[in-house]
């Protein structure tokens, strides 16, 4: 049986590769970083508890900036497979605490990558970096391939520069199979709540239902090239499984502005968006609702306004990929287009809001966090 080790288990990439790599018969090790609250919520359909026999999932605790933990980890574990998945990975966020991104992002994957080395497993373990298509940042060329340089535009698309390039030279200095996945933006219902697609789709269901009045955005003309996270996971395995170690573009190769996501996703909860004004001081406002809809909403009501504070010091406008090498090589393509992930996370996040307002309307308070 191959072992896997999952660095950011409990994030999105990594509920969905577990899963992906427990269907395909791998015994399963996550490492979760300590937290005061449970955190486990996207993997706990897969928890198994520590008493059960022969159980395929197992965590470890361990964190990205203390070495001697994911030495500890990766030499009980012995890993076929290491995904590095573990980052600081909220770019806006990367701007508030740049040290603490390079050192889990940056620094992060050195540790792991030398933990591989000081225990000798430079021949048994397979490693996969979490790389990105924000090293692009400012672009040079669209599409975004394997040979466009990169133009790193936040402290998060630098700390995962010196990652991209430090997996390169320990493939070549110490013969590692080590390979980078330069993945675009994949989404998916359980994307956290702050990245601008669960942030539209989740905050325009419970505008919907009467449980939130607007929606404050940043800048709704950057266009991005949206996947399905459960789509990139798998490539993420492909990679791993090459006869030579290399690196690859993982993307649609379709793009969209965050105004097309905002329009697909009220167009699913059956209402429609007239933008007025422009920059700051651009509205979205509901313009039609479809027949039988049972919205909260009426017509000319202000559903969306710009907050400046998401505005970035640095934007990354435009990103499109072209995934021809991963088609190519590794046979991958992506299954998901864009409006069926808009609809797929619109609905999931329907149910939860529905679930908020029963709560509600039993007289408990309902939880109202927005960032
Ligand atoms: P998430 O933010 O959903 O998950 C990040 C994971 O890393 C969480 O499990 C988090 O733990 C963990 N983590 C963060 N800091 C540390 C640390 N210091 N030590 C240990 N664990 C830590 O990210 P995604 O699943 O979306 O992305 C996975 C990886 O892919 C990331 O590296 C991201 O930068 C990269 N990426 C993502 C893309 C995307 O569009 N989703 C595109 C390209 C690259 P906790 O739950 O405790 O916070
Ligand atoms: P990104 O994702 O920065 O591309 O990084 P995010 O969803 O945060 O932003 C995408 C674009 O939308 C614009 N935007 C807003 N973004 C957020 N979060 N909130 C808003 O209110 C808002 N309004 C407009 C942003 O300015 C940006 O242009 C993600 C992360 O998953 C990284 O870890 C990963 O490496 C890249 O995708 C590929």
């Amino acid at each position: 049986m191959k072992k896997a080790l999952i660095t950011g288990i409990t994030g999105q990439d990594g509920a969905y590769l577990a899963e992906f790599l427990l269907h395909k018969g791998y015994e399963v090790h996550g490492i979760k970083r300590r937290t005061s609250l449970f955190n486990t919520d996207r993997i706990d359909h897969l928890y198994q508890d520590p008493h059960v026999p022969g159980r395929r999932l197992v965590l470890h605790y361990g964190d990205m900036t203390d070495s001697s933990s994911l030495i500890r980890v990766v030499q009980q574990v012995q890993p076929d497979e290491i995904y590095n998945l573990a980052a600081q990975s909220h770019v806006q966020v990367s701007f508030e605490e740049p040290e603490y991104t390079a050192d889990s992002d940056a620094l992060g994957a050195l540790r792991l990558l030398e933990a591989i080395r000081i225990l000798g497993l430079e021949k048994k373990s397979r490693y996969y970096q979490a790389s990105t298509s924000e090293l692009y940042g400012k672009v040079r060329e669209t599409p975004q391939k394997e040979t466009t340089p990169f133009y790193p535009r936040s402290p998060y698309a630098a700390a995962k520069l010196y990652a991209y390039w430090i997996t390169v030279n320990y493939r070549e200095a110490y013969g590692l199979y080590a390979c980078n996945g330069i993945l675009f933006n994949h989404e998916s219902p359980i994307r956290g709540e702050t990245f601008v697609t669960r942030k539209i789709t989740r905050g325009l269901a419970r505008i919907h239902l009467g449980l939130q009045d607007c929606l404050y955005m940043g800048n709704l003309d950057a266009r991005r090239d949206w996947g399905h996270a459960r789509d990139y996971v798998e490539a993420q395995w492909l990679i791993l499984q090459q006869p030579q170690p290399d690196d690859f573009v993982i993307a649609t190769g379709e793009q969209y502005s965050v105004r097309d996501f905002l329009n697909a996703a009220a167009g699913e909860l059956g209402f429609d968006l007239r933008w007025e004004g422009s920059g700051a001081n651009e509205k979205g406002v509901v313009s039609g609702i479809a027949a039988g809809s049972k919205t909260a909403l009426k017509r000319g009501q202000v559903v969306v306004r710009i907050d400046p504070r998401y505005f970035r010091p640095t934007e990354v406008e435009t990103l499109l990929g072209d995934p021809t090498k991963a088609r190519e090589t590794l046979g991958w393509s992506p299954k998901v287009g864009f409006r069926e992930l808009v609809a797929e996370m619109v609905s999931a996040d329907l149910k939860a809001a529905e679930r908020d307002a029963l709560v509600k309307r039993h007289g408990y308070a309902a939880y109202d966090y927005r960032e």
